[in-house]
């Protein structure tokens, strides 16, 4: 109960940051994007975890208020990182949003955020979990659209985890599906998970979206993907999430 005071003030404080792990595209071995990834900096906890925040926050009403800072600020960044890269070679940058900021105001909101930053809507990608979809499929499908038309990037995040029917999946306009970390941990000796990530692969491949494993930490694992032709991934065995200064400068090594 005290975290949770403490995360009323936070709020109203703004004692959050953005940490940012680099995407990485395997077929032309090029850093295309980053993950923003909300931590708490707590005067006296030092940094939380979004695991310890974000469902407290979902729970008391005070996710929104955090949720538009956090698009706020991935737009601050993307803007910023977008006026030192090469043309042709601006990183993505994607946000990840709860179930209740998936409402019609997040469209108003973002099409300000794309004017005040002068962004073009293709740098921004959404992550959304099929959860969040699948509680409701028609008001999901309609927002979807009306998100996909402004043209930022949709992503359905955790892949394979949730409860969709993948009958529904070619009706969403998703452009990337991501691959729970819990399918590409021993990817090289586990058969199941193997065969479940050449699955999902192939799923996207017919369904024309582009995948990303998550949560990458072997070598192995890594020459498994690119076997599989997955995409694009993320995980420690490139870059952990990293500040937002590291991540800059990271983007001026690969220029
Ligand atoms: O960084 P970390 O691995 O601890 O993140 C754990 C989970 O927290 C992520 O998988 C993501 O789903 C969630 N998360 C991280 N940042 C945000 C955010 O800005 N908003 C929301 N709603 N969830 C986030
Ligand atoms: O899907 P989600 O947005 O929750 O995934 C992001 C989370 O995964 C973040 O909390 C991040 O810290 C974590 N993460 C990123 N790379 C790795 C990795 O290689 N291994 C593990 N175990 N976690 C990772
Ligand atoms: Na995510």
């Amino acid at each position: 109960l005290q975290l949770e005071n403490d995360l009323r003030r936070a709020v109203e404080r703004q004692e959050f940051c953005l940490f940012y792990q680099p995407v990485i595209d395997l077929a032309r071995d090029r850093l295309v994007g980053f993950e923003a990834l909300i931590r708490w900096a707590h005067p006296t906890r030092g940094l939380i975890l979004p695991a310890r925040f974000i469902p407290m926050a979902e729970d008391t009403a005070l996710l929104p208020p955090i949720g538009r800072w956090v698009l706020r600020e991935a737009c601050r960044s993307l803007a910023k990182w977008r006026k030192i890269s090469a043309p042709g070679s601006a990183p993505t940058v994607s946000v990840n949003l709860a179930s209740c900021e998936f409402t019609p105001g997040l469209v108003e909101y973002i099409r300000e955020l794309l004017a005040e930053f002068q962004l073009p809507a293709a740098g921004l990608r959404l992550e959304i979990t099929e959860r969040t979809i699948m509680g409701n499929p028609e008001s999901a499908a309609a927002l979807l659209d009306e998100l996909k038309s402004l043209g930022l990037g949709l992503q359905i995040d955790d892949f394979g985890t949730g409860y969709s029917s993948l009958g529904y999946l070619p009706q969403f306009p998703i452009d990337t599906l991501k691959i729970d970390r819990s399918f590409v941990a021993g990817i090289d000796g586990n058969r199941e998970n193997y065969e479940i990530v050449r699955t999902i692969i192939a799923l996207a491949t017919n369904l024309k979206m582009s995948v990303v494993g998550e949560g990458v930490e072997t070598q192995a694992e890594l020459d498994t993907l690119r076997e599989l032709a997955c995409g694009q991934v993320q995980g420690n065995v490139f870059y952990p999430p990293l500040e937002a200064q590291a991540a800059e400068a990271l983007l001026f090594e690969h220029r």
